[in-house]
Order: structure tokens, then sequence, then C-alpha cells
């Protein structure tokens, strides 16, 4: 069977990727709280194509897993995330990045036009997940963007090194964090402005960047015109969109979204880039994503045939150690065989991966897929619950009949 039949087959009466029938068995659609993962409708907004809406303001929607196959992800099938309602319209001509904070010997402000031209451009391929992607499919239910499998896509970014960026400006021996605002806000007063920061080393790693292009485009308004920032390897929540305001501080940054929003317990992921200036007792920020895989072209309930191969295809990825080894199973994960590994775009990309298979009789097929990393971290077969929903791993199980 052809990979269009084949998704064709899995169609029958199922008319949106990320509605219920993705969801394990044991969250029905009709245990869920109306908003979350079983009731999105898809719907556009402006220069995008349609996508799963899960909340409309702010604007959240995600990508229907069907457009999740290909390495990149298109510009206008690309995941929209916000946490402020208030979204301004900004022309590149009157933006201004303003660079300073206690920690800078010389302050400055740049354009965009000198951002551009007066630092070295440089292009990754990174993959950018909400920390909360899958959220929606957590057992017990948790509050928050009731997220299924799309909230996430892969991009070609182009932009300044951040850290070519702060040398300008002259960093003081005391420099801890970098901070960074966007020129969204909430719509009442009380809403926290979201700022983010990172550790200085990660600020200055070389692969952070001030980017202002999105797979050889100008980035799309939703997804932070004219500039954000990009962290490979680590969950979007630090990919502040619309940059406005740089600041590298002597003292920590205090606000919700550091010291209470995106905290995971410590401890309990496999993660190595510790950010430990904002670490407390118990829980400590987000950092790094866990290794993880999409199977995107086949779907429960599809129909397969007795003695036709078919491809089942999905992409991995993980915190930017690279992909090692992608194998799936066939039997609900007793047995597993090695998937083939497609072009590398990179270690913080996604890796696009196929296996053909031929089934020999009718009856069931659990479909299963894991992904290893280079650091031999694999995903897990039950969630790691937290409070949040973050770092959901768990392997998908697809359950298809053969006929
Ligand atoms: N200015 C601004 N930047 C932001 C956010 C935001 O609310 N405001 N949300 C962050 C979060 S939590 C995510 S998941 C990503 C989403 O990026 P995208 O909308 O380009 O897909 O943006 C990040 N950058
Ligand atoms: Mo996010």
């Amino acid at each position: 069977m052809d990979r269009r039949k084949f998704l064709q087959a899995g169609a029958g009466g199922f008319a949106l990727a990320g509605s219920g029938l993705l969801l394990p068995r044991a969250l029905a659609a009709a245990d869920l709280p109306s908003g979350a993962v079983s009731s999105g409708v898809l719907e556009a907004l402006t220069g995008k194509q349609p996508l799963i809406k899960r909340s409309y303001r702010p604007p959240n929607f995600e990508t229907p897993v069907e457009h999740l196959g290909s390495a990149i992800t298109p510009n206008d099938r690309f995941f929209v995330r916000w946490h402020l309602s208030t979204i301004p319209e900004i022309s590149a001509a009157n933006w201004r990045l303003k660079v300073g904070g206690n920690s800078v010997e010389r302050p400055f402000q740049l354009s965009f036009d000198q951002l551009r031209s007066d630092f070295e451009a440089v292009e990754i391929t990174a993959v950018c997940q909400c920390s909360g992607n899958r959220r929606g499919l957590s057992d017990p239910h948790v509050p928050g963007v009731q997220w299924a499998y799309g909230a996430m896509g892969n991009a070609r970014w182009r932009g300044a090194r951040l850290k070519d960026v702060l040398a300008r400006a002259g960093l003081k021996a005391d420099a801890l964090e970098v901070s960074y605002d966007g020129a969204d806000s909430g719509a009442l007063e009380k809403t926290p402005d979201f700022i983010k920061s990172l550790p200085m080393w990660k600020a200055l790693d070389e692969n952070t960047l001030i980017a202002y292009a999105m797979n050889g485009e100008p980035l799309p308004h939703w997804n932070g015109y004219p500039a954000r920032i990009v962290v490979p390897g680590w969950t979007a929540t630090y990919w502040l969109k619309q940059v406005v305001a740089i600041n590298v501080e002597p003292r920590p940054e205090k606000n919700f979204w550091m010291s209470t929003a995106y905290r995971i317990p410590k401890g309990k992921f496999p993660i190595t880039d510790r950010f430990l200036s904002q670490e407390g007792e118990a829980n400590t920020p987000i950092t790094e994503m866990v290794v993880n895989s999409l199977i995107t072209n086949v779907k429960t309930s599809a129909r397969l045939r007795t003695g036709q191969a078919h491809s089942i295809r999905g992409v991995a990825w993980d915190g930017g150690y690279g992909i090692r080894s992608v194998e799936v199973s066939l039997d609900g994960g007793n047995n597993w065989a090695t998937a083939e590994l497609e072009a590398d775009l990179g270690r913080f990309s996604f890796r696009t991966w196929q296996y053909t298979h031929t089934p020999a009789k009718s009856g069931k097929l659990t479909i299963m897929a894991r992904a290893t990393n280079r650091q031999g971290s694999s995903q897990t077969r039950e969630l790691i619950f937290n409070p949040a929903g973050y770092h959901n791993n768990v392997m998908e199980r697809l359950e298809v009949d053969v006929l």
C-alpha cells in the first residue's frame, strides 16, 4: 500500500488529527473537561493554514500530526503558543532591541538592519517544542492548555548569535543570567509580563540565537516577527518571541514565569542541563527536551492488508545529543526492530525515520516506536507524572487492523 492509500485507509470516520482517537483508552473523550484534547477544531489564523485550536485568546494552535511527518515544518503550519493576549503588530522599521542590564559595560540599542548586518549570520535547524506538548494526554488530568501531539515544529532558524550581541555590550564579571522580554502584554494589569532568563553558559552557547528568519523567510507574526530568541535543545518556553529587551543581571530573574511556572520536580527526569541559579529545594526550571518520537502516518484503527508492504514513518528528536536509534514494535512492545534513520540535519533537528513492514496474517497489531539518543536515554512506557504535564515522552501505542 502506498503512503497516500495508507493514510486514506486510516481516515475512515476520523475527522481531525488530535481528536479523541489519538487518546489512550484511559482518557476517553467524555472524561475530559471542555476545551481539552478531544474538542480540537481546525481554524486558520491570519497567514496560517488551519491548525487545531486550543484557545483563541491568547492564541494557542497546534499542528495536526500528519503535517509533522517531514523534517522541516512549513512556517504556515507551525504551531502557535502565547501566554498573553495583547500581541502587537510590529514593523521591522520601528522595532528596536535594547541590550543592557546591571552586568553590562555599555548598554546599546539595535535596529532590525543592524541586527542583520552587524553580526555574523548563523543558521541552525532546531526543534521548537512547548514544555507542555502532550499535556492533554496526562492521566490524571492536569490544568493548562490541553495539547495533544502538535505543540512542536522543526525549522531552519537564521540569526545572530546571542553571545556576539552580548559581546558588544561587554559583560561584567558578576553576570549571572540573561533575561529577556517580548513586546506582548497581558490584557489585565495583574497578568505578569512574560519574561524569561537563561544561565550565562547557555546564553553564551554558540547555538543560542536572536533569529530573524525561519526556513528562509521572515518569521511569521504569530511566531515572533521580527525577531525571537532560539535556544536549540531547550523547551520553547525560552524561545522568546518579539524580543525587545535583553538584560544581563547579577541576580536571578524572579518573575512568575521563572520562579513558579515551567518548573519540574528534581530528580525525576533524565536531564543533564542544570539551571543552578534558579534551582529550588524540590523543583527546578525545565531545561532541555527529553528524547521523543512521533509516528506521523498511522492512525489508530487504520486498516492494513496482509501481504502488502507498508511504511511506518515518523520523526524523533531530543535535547541536542542526537538520535542514536529508533525502534518499532508491532506487538505492543514485546519485540522491537530497528527503523531506518533518514537524513541527518544536525543534532537539534527532527530526524525522520521509516520502517517497512509486510503483515503476514490478519488480526490486530499494536504499533509502537521508541527513540534512543546518543546518551543512551530512551522514551518511557509509563507517564512520569508532574503537576504541569511537562516532558511527556511516553511511547505511543496505535492499534491497527490487518485484513
Ligand atoms: N513573547 C513571547 N514569547 C514566547 C511566549 C509568549 O507567551 N510570549 N511563549 C513561549 C512558549 S511557552 C512557547 S511554547 C513558544 C511557542 O513558539 P511558537 O508560537 O513560535 O510555536 O514561544 C515562547 N515564546
Ligand atoms: Mo510552551
